[in-house]
């Protein structure tokens, strides 16, 4: 059944967003970023990252690509290290974890990974000195880095930005007085092999880094002037304005595959970019971005005036005032971040997203799989970032074949993949560093990010098809690995050797069964059980996981009250590692909840107090996601006070481990979603761990499991006050918020709204107020039938079989007999008819379809009956039935209490004329030309209508000014009196 609905949820609580929608989403500086890193800031688009530091004289862009690597192709495997298996295990069952843990240190640990490289600098010099007026910005609306400032009283603007459609980051240099644009541009590179040529205007830059070659293309476009390009420079002379565009290109085709040709790859790049203006590669990229960052506003309220504007500023002066604006700018920096660092095509965002200036960075700046790459991606579902996710997915199915090899050569298996804590671009699977790298997991934690990705779409079935044989790899792997403890007496199945990430116990990091280890796999196994039954498949393979997940230890409290971290009670009251591995059940898993699990909520509440509050940047990250999972919303924000600090947040809004590592801009994101909205275990909790410091607000565009659209939400004095959410797939849609609680079946497509006690108050539409006509396609609900247009155009109801029914709501102010008139058409030979019946199921009047009256689907007449009605809001059921295939077209029913009365308060119309008009402010703009009153219905492309409007004369009627409407065609109706118009259009 097939229900339509009215999204006018949307439009009525636009109000609320107001504020939001006024509060700049900048960050700004009156300086330049002198040379600090971590002042410059950051564009990207996925391929390519940039860090402008927007000097006047000498502006410097920090340039990466994605797949600039060390290293080349290759695995880490330590030969041999499986047959030192049986001796690691012995030693650490008999309890000698010394010769366990030196066996795998010796033995069982292979070479580091290689590192994320520079590209090198662009870098434009002036010869503006004495700048006044200086300002740097980066706009998180627009994806527009821009440096302005006065030199001899010409104002000066350069804007950067990176286009993912075009793959270049651009400069634009303007000025404005004619002629003044002047300056030289050059590319550097810290790598040692490197060639710089000219072709025309473009600079052409060869570079080797072990075995990636890559090529820069640097050229200029300059309006008026002259452009010298020589000795490895780019010389603009007396511009007006000009633009700069790069690209980047290598030779990397897959982790085992650098067979590409640089140079051909950047030269076509250039060349369809050479195409284009600058307002089109502008207009281009803004389309792009804004259609994933535009999804979601946040609204925590204003700052006091003592909070400062400068972005540094605020971050300094954050846990001395009330600035809960920057808690949202830091949000939408991290999202930001995301769509600049993630995109399909590109490499996932590593432990720097994409911005690494360091050939020897840390930690290589690379993918740590014990926690800081999960991380990332925490908020890629839930801040509907759905495009930025698919880097990460293509990944970790590219990792299969070198897992598999590493399961061989690390543990003996040959069915499975693996991964430890650590891989690169080569996709290195070995473990690493040193005992704590033997951890066996990673594959298994990446690949609930694989599960995670369908619990958003649940009904993508090719998507989990595709994904099916990584997932089952990853859990072939436990099932082939795992071994019996001897210690507690159960024989549950363990790891063996593995580490608690990180954690030592007295000394040592060798163990088995670390309770981390044990969460992750049963996820990975019940994912998978649960994959293979929706895809109908593998049920051998189903029956041993199965087997194997009931003999996993479970969580379980020691002698402090605490989760234990390891399989033995031996936890640290006083160990404040950063690392809390054994909460992964807490989040992001949902092992341990408030709802089914008290006990253990409690032990974890034990251990997060025994690890304290203070800790890295990402940990912190971590802990906002924990305490909100714990439903404790004050304990949530203060650890967001302990980010938001210049320790850990530096002046550019990048985290600090320290130093930068982008994980924790990533963890915040997702912890303030799950601080407002929840929705593991097959609930969505709105607003469970609200601080008190957020007494107001409101947020639209969160992403639910279930395929769910929190459309809007808002909240005062700390409570739920209205609340609207789209179903995108039809899931059951179940909300929790405090005591209340709603369930309810949904639609595909129809958003439901809510009062602040979870009180449905929508209904799919107004109700039309008798006498009065319905649209026949306006239905509430219906079985069978489908909204067609007629030859002119203008929707109605065909494909009518016998049973089908259409309902409406109606309201009836006064009860009584009404004359019912339906306009109807049929090809059919056989009479048929309309049966009208209340809420209870009795008829109330039958309509009767006449062959003799109608010869085709498009010859229209007018049928009438009398019905009594009683007074009130009602729903009517109409009832087609007869004897052929198909019965009749429907295009609207009428009812009239008394056929002399004329309808005074419309002004009947003598022209009508409609345009689409670009409105920036708007997704849809009509311009509707008549002299009478008129009504335009907007309706998506399968024939729901998303929205309605009144209007007399000449007027613009806009649409999804405040909530944007979805991307893609729209069908407008505009009638006024007898004269109709319907138009297809795009929405932007
Ligand atoms: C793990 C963490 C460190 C750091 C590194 C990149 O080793 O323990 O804190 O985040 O990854």
């Amino acid at each position: 059944m097939k229900t339509l609905g009215l999204v006018f949820g949307t439009l009525a609580c636009a109000a609320v967003f107001t504020a939001a929608a006024e509060n700049p989403l900048k960050l700004w500086y009156n300086s330049d970023a002198g040379t600090e890193f971590t002042n410059a800031l950051p564009i990207g688009n996925g391929y390519m990252g940039g860090i402008v530091y927007g000097g006047v004289t000498k502006d410097i862009i920090g340039l990466n690509e994605s797949t600039v690597w060390s290293g080349g192709p290759g695995d880490n495997n330590k030969q041999g290290a499986a047959s030192h298996l049986k001796d690691a295990r012995d030693a650490m069952f008999r309890g000698d974890y010394r010769t366990a843990e030196s066996i795998v240190s010796n033995y069982m640990i292979g070479p580091g990974p290689a590192s994320f490289q520079p590209v090198g600098d662009l870098v434009i010099t002036t010869s503006h000195s004495g700048a006044t007026n200086y300002r740097r910005e980066l706009d998180l609306k627009t994806a527009i880095a821009k440096t302005t400032y006065t030199a001899g009283g010409v104002n000066y603007t350069r804007e950067y930005f990176a286009s993912y459609p075009d793959h270049v980051i651009v400069v634009h240099l303007t000025a404005d007085k004619s002629g003044s644009v002047s300056f030289g541009a050059t590319m550097t590179t810290p790598h040692r092999s490197s060639s710089m040529s000219n072709s025309g205007n473009t600079l052409v830059y060869d570079v080797t880094v072990n075995s990636i070659k890559f090529q820069n293309r640097l050229n200029v476009v300059a309006d008026g002037g002259t452009v010298s390009v020589a000795n490895g420079k780019i010389n603009v002379q007396g511009a007006n304005s000009a633009m700069l565009v790069l690209t980047t290109a290598t030779n990397f085709k897959s982790y085992n595959d650098v067979s590409g040709n640089p140079g051909s790859i950047a030269t076509e790049i250039m060349s369809k970019v050479a195409k284009k203006s600058y307002e089109d590669i502008l207009a281009d990229h803004l389309k792009d971005y804004q259609t994933i960052f535009n999804r979601v506003s946040l609204n925590l309220g204003e700052p006091d005036k003592s909070a400062g504007d400068i972005t540094s500023t605020r971050v300094k002066n954050f846990n001395s005032t009330n600035d809960p604006s920057l808690v949202e700018l830091h949000y939408q920096f991290g999202r930001y971040l995301l769509i600049s660092s993630s995109r399909k095509g590109g490499q996932p965002a590593n432990l720097q997203g994409i911005w690494n200036k360091d050939t020897n960075p840390v930690w290589g700046s690379k993918y740590t799989t014990n926690i800081n790459l999960e991380m990332n991606y925490w908020p890629v579902e839930t801040a509907n970032l759905g495009e930025c996710v698919w880097p990460l997915i293509d990944k970790i199915k590219s990792m299969v074949p070198q897992g598999e090899k590493t399961a061989k050569v690390h543990w003996g298996v040959d069915e499975g993949w693996v991964e430890h804590h650590n891989t690169d671009l080569w996709n290195r699977t070995a473990p690493i560093d040193g005992a704590w790298g033997l951890w066996p997991t990673g594959a298994g934690w990446l690949s609930t990010h694989l599960w995670e990705h369908f619990l958003f779409n649940p009904t993508d079935k090719a998507y989990l098809q595709d994904v099916y044989s990584t997932m089952k790899g990853a859990a072939l792997f436990f099932v082939n690995s795992l071994v019996e403890e001897p210690e507690t007496g159960n024989k549950y199945l363990v790891t063996a050797p593995s580490d608690s990430p990180e954690n030592d116990h007295g000394g040592y990091n060798v163990c088995f069964g670390p309770t981390m280890d044990n969460q992750i796999i049963r996820d990975v196994l019940n994912y998978t059980i649960e994959a293979s039954k929706i895809l109908g498949v593998d049920e051998e393979a189903r029956a041993k996981m199965e087997a194997v997940v009931k003999r996993l230890p479970p969580t379980k409290t020691g002698k402090y009250g605490q989760i234990t971290e390891w399989l033995q009670d031996w936890d640290d009251p006083n160990n404040k590692n950063r690392h809390i591995s054994h909460l992964y059940g807490l989040f992001p898993s949902a092992q341990i909840t408030p709802e089914e699990t008290p006990d253990l909520i409690k032990g974890a509440g034990v251990t997060l107090k025994q690890r304290g509050d203070d800790a890295t940047g990402w940990s912190l990250a971590w802990k906002i996601n924990f305490w909100a999972r714990m439903h404790d919303g004050d304990h949530a924000y203060t650890m967001i006070r302990m980010l938001l600090t210049p320790n850990k947040t530096y002046n550019n809004l990048f985290d600090s481990h320290p130093p930068f590592q982008i994980d924790g801009n990533f963890g915040a994101v997702s912890g303030v979603n799950e601080m407002l909205m929840q929705s593991h275990n097959g609930r969505i909790n709105l607003l469970p761990a609200l601080p008190s410091q957020w007494k107001d607000g409101s947020i639209k565009g969160i992403r639910a499991r279930g395929g769910f659209e929190i459309d809007s939400m808002a909240w005062k004095g700390g409570k739920l006050t209205y609340v609207a959410i789209k179903s995108d797939v039809g899931q059951t849609l179940n909300i929790v918020n405090g005591s209340n609680k709603f369930t309810t079946a949904t639609v595909p497509g129809k958003v439901y709204e809510f009062d602040g006690n979870l009180k449905l108050t929508n209904q799919p539409f107004e109700p039309v107020t008798l006498p009065g006509k319905l649209e026949a396609e306006s239905y509430t609900a219906m079985d069978g039938v489908q909204i067609e247009p007629d030859e002119e155009g203008v929707p109605n109801l065909g494909w009518i079989n016998d049973g089908d029914f259409s309902e409406y709501l109606v309201k009836v102010p006064t009860a009584g007999a009404y004359t019912l008139t339906a306009r109807v058409a049929s090809a059919a030979e056989e009479k048929s008819t309309i049966t009208v019946s209340d809420s209870t199921g009795k008829a109330l009047a039958t309509l009767t379809v006449d062959p003799a009256k109608t010869k085709g689907w498009n010859d229209w007449y007018e049928t009438s009956t009398q019905i009594a009605l009683d007074k009130g809001e009602q729903t009517l059921k109409f009832t087609y039935s007869g004897t052929t295939d198909f019965l009749m077209n429907v295009d609207w029913f009428n009812f009239d209490s008394d056929p002399t009365t004329i309808p005074t308060a419309v002004r009947v119309a003598s022209a009508l004329s409609v345009r689409q008009v670009s409105m920036a402010r708007a997704s849809v703009a009509l311009m509707v030309n008549t002299d009478g009153d008129f009504e335009v219905r907007l309706y998506t492309a399968n024939g729901n209508m998303v929205a309605k409007r009144q209007g007399s004369g000449n007027s613009l009627v806009e649409f999804g000014k405040n909530g944007r409407l979805l991307q893609g065609t729209y069908i407008a109706v505009v009638k006024s009196g007898k004269l109709q118009k319907t138009l297809k259009i795009k929405a932007y």
